[in-house]
């Protein structure tokens, strides 16, 4: 496809309730769009870059700055841009998969508005709708935990993750198994927040029945992960550590893992979140779609991600109202627990002019093939 200029868009969004992790706290997201605008057709990219690089080495700010002056250019030398040809085109560029990852969002949704293609379709969705589950942060008490928990219950998500770190683990998930019972589907995420020196205390979460524990130890530390699958019957679930497929394929030889959580910004895009995912079902290893605390951009990505075969869980693909007053699209609402997949071409959802006007902090406007 042809592109004419590339936007890098800024918001600020307000989420409706700070979000606590092992990591910090969020209470609204400063959030990098990309939008390519050709003749035929204009597609969005959503970056998941924290303002900070407390989840990963990625922050917003270098996000948008190794865009501007390291991805965008060796685009610019592609005379056809599609989506495919975005990871190979930019291989040579160390690291940064969630500022890889919108460009290539952005290409692929335009590129498929013009084919007529749901991302669904492409990706090879087979549901029209996935069930959803909620991240729930690390609260100021029990009590204040129990009453969110069971307001996302009484909304009919499907499945509670429960966030934990040392001090705020066994308490907090006793108490949400003995109020809600155990038909609760229920895991728990700590975000990089233990060592294997911390073994035996992770055990105390067995007796809970939880569906699996996230990301326990540290990103690089598959081996820990491995030695502690055999500590824990909790199965275990990689989020950070898995950077591409190629980095899922190794933590299932070793058996660091049980289970996938598969975020597309983390993997570098959409089409390497698919290997990831293809990678898992030829081992029988079910996944999940994470989230990221994304718009209705992302979620539409997401949620179209989250019908492929293998995605055999609930994801952290909640509803807008989850996380905003007003999405910057038409709203992810929840129905019977679920979340439809967008039906129209490319994302099948784009901005509301007036929500994104709104919310725009900055904008910058790139004319393809000019560096400046
Ligand atoms: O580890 O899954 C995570 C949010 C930001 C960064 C990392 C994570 C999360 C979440 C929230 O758990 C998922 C969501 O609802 O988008
Ligand atoms: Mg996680």
């Amino acid at each position: 496809m042809k592109v004419e200029e590339v936007e890098l868009r800024r918001i600020r969004l307000p989420l409706v309730t700070p979000f606590t992790t092992s990591f910090g706290t969020e209470a609204d997201r400063d959030i990098l769009l990309v939008k390519v605008t050709g003749p035929d057709a204009e597609g969005w990219g959503e970056c998941v870059a924290l303002a900070e690089p407390v989840y990963s080495s990625e922050y917003v700010d270098g996000a948008a700055d190794v865009i501007r002056r390291h991805l965008l250019p060796r685009l610019f030398a592609l005379s056809d841009p599609a989506a495919r040809f975005v990871g190979p085109a930019l291989a040579d560029v160390k690291g940064h998969p969630m500022a890889k990852a919108a460009l290539e969002m952005a290409l692929l949704d335009a590129e498929l508005r013009i084919a007529g293609m749901t991302f669904g379709a492409y990706l090879g969705a087979v549901r029209g709708r996935v069930p959803a589950g909620v991240s729930v942060g690390i609260m100021a008490s029990v009590p204040q935990l129990l009453d969110a928990v069971d307001a996302y219950l009484e909304q009919g998500y499907l499945r509670v993750k429960l966030k934990i770190q040392p001090g705020w683990d066994v308490e907090p998930v006793q108490a949400v198994r003995e109020r809600f019972g155990d038909g609760l589907a229920l895991q728990v995420d700590a975000n990089t927040a233990y060592t294997l020196a911390d073994a035996r205390h992770l055990a105390r979460l067995d007796p809970f029945d939880m569906l699996l524990i996230e990301q326990p130890l540290a990103e690089d530390d598959l081996a820990g992960h491995a030695t502690l699958a055999k500590q824990l019957r909790t199965p275990i679930c990689l989020d950070e550590s898995i950077t591409s497929a190629r980095a899922a394929a190794e933590a299932l030889a070793r058996g660091a893992c049980a289970v996938v959580n598969i975020k597309a910004g983390r993997v570098g895009g959409y089409l390497e979140a698919r290997r990831v995912h293809d990678v898992c079902a030829a081992s029988g290893v079910p996944v999940w779609c994470g989230g990221m605390l994304e718009t209705g951009l992302g979620r539409a990505a997401n949620v179209a991600l989250a019908a492929l075969p293998n995605f055999s869980l609930p994801g952290d693909t909640s509803a807008s109202d989850r996380y905003w007053r007003h999405d910057i699209t038409v709203p992810f609402i929840l129905n019977e627990g679920h979340l439809a997949v967008p039906t129209g071409p490319g994302l099948g959802v784009a901005p509301d002019p007036d929500a994104l006007a709104e919310s725009t902090t900055s904008s910058e406007r790139l004319r393809w093939g000019t560096s400046g």
